[in-house]
C-alpha cells in the first residue's frame, strides 16, 4: 500500500523529518512533483541533511528511492546532491532511481526564471521564486517542447538528436523572448552528452517500477514537495509552484491507480509561514512574527530566505484539508510556541462583514478578508524533553484538540524539535 505526506500549508512545515521517521518501515520512498526547488531538512544525531530534489528515503539504507514523472530535473544539481550525501556517509547509488518520463531543466530555465522575476519585479508583482527553473520548464512541459530524460539517455540515436534539436530550438525560443543573453550551447550538449552515461544507470520506467512494487505488496510513501498553498491549481494564484502539490500530483506524478493509496498524512505547522510573496492573512507583521521567524530559525533550506511568519490559519487548513482529505495530522514545530503566554488561531474570514465559506479564489478579495481570532492560553513550559504525548502540558494538548475538532482529522504526531526523537506519537 501506498501512504502520502503532504504540506498543508505554504511549505517548510517539516516534510522530510516526518518522511525520514516513517521511512524506517518503507520499501520505497517516491516523489512525484516539484523539483530542486524542495527543502527538506532532517537531523539525525549531529549530521543535518538538506534534500532538494532527491527523496528523503535516502536516509534510511534499506529503502529505495525514486524521483517519478512529475518531477522535473536539473542534472547538474542532481548529481551535486548525491555526492553531498555521498560525503556525508550515505551510500545512494543502488537505491535511487529516476523516471525516463521527468523532464529536464536546464541553466536557461534558470536564467529565465530570474529574467521574468526581474520583469515582473517592475511592476512590484514578483512571485519570489527560488530561482531553480521550476516554472519555465514546466512551462515549456505544458507547451510539448519540453526534453525528458529518456532523450538523453535513450540508445535511439534519433532520440539523440531530438534532444540536440529541442535544446537547440528551445533556447532560441528564449532568447527571442527574454533578448540575446550568452549561452554557450555547444558546451551545453558536450557537458550533456558526458552525463548521458553518467545518469543511464539511475534511469528506470517507473511506471513498470511502480507497478512491480505495488503488486509485491512494498511499503511506499510518496515524499510531497511545496505545499497545498502552493498548487497551480488550488493555491494563491499566480503565487504559487508550478506542480500540483495536493493529492492529485501524486496521481498523475507517479502513475499509480487511486485504490493503492491508503493514509495521506498531513503536515502542519503549529503556526504558519510563507517565503516569497503572495497573500498571507495571519501574517504578523510585529513582535509575534518576529518571535517566531526567530525562535523557529525560519529560514529558507534552498535559498536561505528569511521566512514570514504568522499564526495559525484553520481557514487554509480547512481548504487544505477538503482537497487533500488528510487521513491523519503531523502538528509539527510546537515547541516553537512554548513562551507565548497566548496564542492566537485564525477561525474564519470576514469579507464585506460576511463570513466566507471557503478559502477566496480572488486575491483582491483576499487582501481585504478581515481574520476573525481565537484566543488560547499558552503552556509557558519547555517541551523540548517531554518524551511522550501524555506528558504534554494540559494547554498544548488543548491546542491539539481544537485543531482536531476543528478539522475533524486526528493528530498522529506532534514535533517538539527538529531531531528524529523529537516526535511525541498520539495514542
Ligand atoms: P518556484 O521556485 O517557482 O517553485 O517558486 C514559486 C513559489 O513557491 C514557493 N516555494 C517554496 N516555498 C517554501 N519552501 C520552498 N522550498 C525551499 C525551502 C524554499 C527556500 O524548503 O525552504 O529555500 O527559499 C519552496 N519552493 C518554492 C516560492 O517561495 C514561491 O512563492
Ligand atoms: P519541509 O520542507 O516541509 O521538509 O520543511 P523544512 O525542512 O524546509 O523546514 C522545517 C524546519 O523545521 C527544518 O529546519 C527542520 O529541521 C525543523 N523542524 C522540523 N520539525 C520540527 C519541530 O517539531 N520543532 C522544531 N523546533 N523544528 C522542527
Ligand atoms: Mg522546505
Amino acid at each position: 500500500m501506498t501512504d502520502v505526506v503532504l504540506g498543508s500549508q505554504w511549505g517548510d512545515e517539516g516534510k522530510g523529518k516526518l518522511v525520514d521517521i516513517l521511512c524506517e518501515d518503507i520499501d520505497v520512498c517516491a516523489r512525484c512533483q516539484g523539483g530542486n526547488n524542495a527543502g527538506h531538512t532532517i537531523v539525525v544525531g549531529t549530521t543535518k541533511y538538506d534534500f532538494h530534489m532527491l527523496p528523503s528515503g535516502l536516509v534510511n539504507q534499506n529503502c529505495q528511492n525514486l524521483i517519478g514523472s512529475g518531477v522535473v530535473v536539473h542534472v547538474p544539481s542532481f548529481f551535486e546532491e548525491l555526492e553531498n550525501l555521498e560525503k556525508k556517509g550515505l551510500d545512494c547509488r543502488d537505491r535511487l532511481f529516476l523516471s525516463s518520463r521527468a523532464h529536464l531543466v536546464f541553466d536557461f530555465h534558470q536564467r529565465t526564471d530570474k529574467l521574468k522575476e526581474a520583469e515582473l519585479s517592475e511592476n512590484k508583482k514578483s512571485i519570489g521564486t527560488t530561482g531553480k527553473g521550476i516554472g519555465p520548464t514546466y512551462s515549456t512541459k505544458a507547451s510539448r517542447s519540453g526534453i525528458r530524460v529518456h532523450h538523453l539517455v535513450s540508445d535511439e540515436p534519433e532520440s539523440w538528436n531530438e534532444f540536440k534539436t529541442r535544446l537547440t530550438r528551445l533556447l532560441e525560443t528564449r532568447q527571442k523572448r527574454y533578448g540575446d543573453f550568452q549561452y554557450d550551447l555547444e558546451a551545453e550538449i558536450t557537458r550533456y552528452a558526458a552525463y548521458r552515461e553518467q545518469l543511464k544507470p539511475f534511469v528506470v520506467d517507473s511506471v513498470a517500477f511502480m507497478h512491480k512494487a505495488l503488486k509485491e505488496n512494498k511499503k511506499i510513501l510518496v515524499e510531497g514537495a511545496n505545499a497545498l498553498m502552493l498548487d497551480i491549481d488550488f493555491g494563491t494564484y499566480p503565487y504559487v509552484t508550478s506542480s500540483s502539490t495536493g493529492i492529485g500530483g501524486v496521481l498523475t506524478g507517479l502513475g499509480i491507480p487511486p485504490k493503492y493509496i491508503n493514509n495521506v498524512y498531513g503536515v502542519v505547522k503549529a503556526y504558519t509561514t510563507r517565503v516569497g510573496e503572495g497573500p498571507f492573512p495571519t501574517e504578523q507583521l510585529n513582535q509575534d512574527g518576529e518571535k517566531l521567524q526567530t525562535i523557529g530559525a525560519e529560514y529558507g533550506v534552498t535559498t536561505g530566505r528569511k521566512r514570514r511568519c504568522g499564526w495559525l490559519d484553520l481557514v487554509v487548513l480547512k481548504y487544505s484539508n477538503a482537497i487533500n482529505g488528510y487521513t491523519s495530522l503531523n502538528i509539527t514545530k510546537l515547541d516553537v510556541l512554548d513562551t507565548f503566554k497566548e496564542i492566537q488561531v485564525g477561525v474564519a474570514y470576514k469579507y464585506n462583514g460576511k463570513v466566507l465559506d471557503s478559502f477566496p479564489e480572488d486575491l483582491y478579495a483576499l487582501g481585504k478578508v478581515e481574520v476573525v481570532y481565537e484566543t488560547l492560553p499558552g503552556w509557558e513550559v519547555d517541551i523540548t524533553q517531554v518524551k511522550t504525548y501524555a506528558e504534554l502540558p494540559e494547554n498544548a494538548k488543548k491546542y491539539l484538540k481544537y485543531i482536531e475538532d476543528f478539522l475533524d482529522v486526528p493528530v498522529e504526531w506532534v514535533g517538539t524539535g527538529p531531531a528524529r526523537e523529537s516526535m511525541l506519537v498520539k495514542n
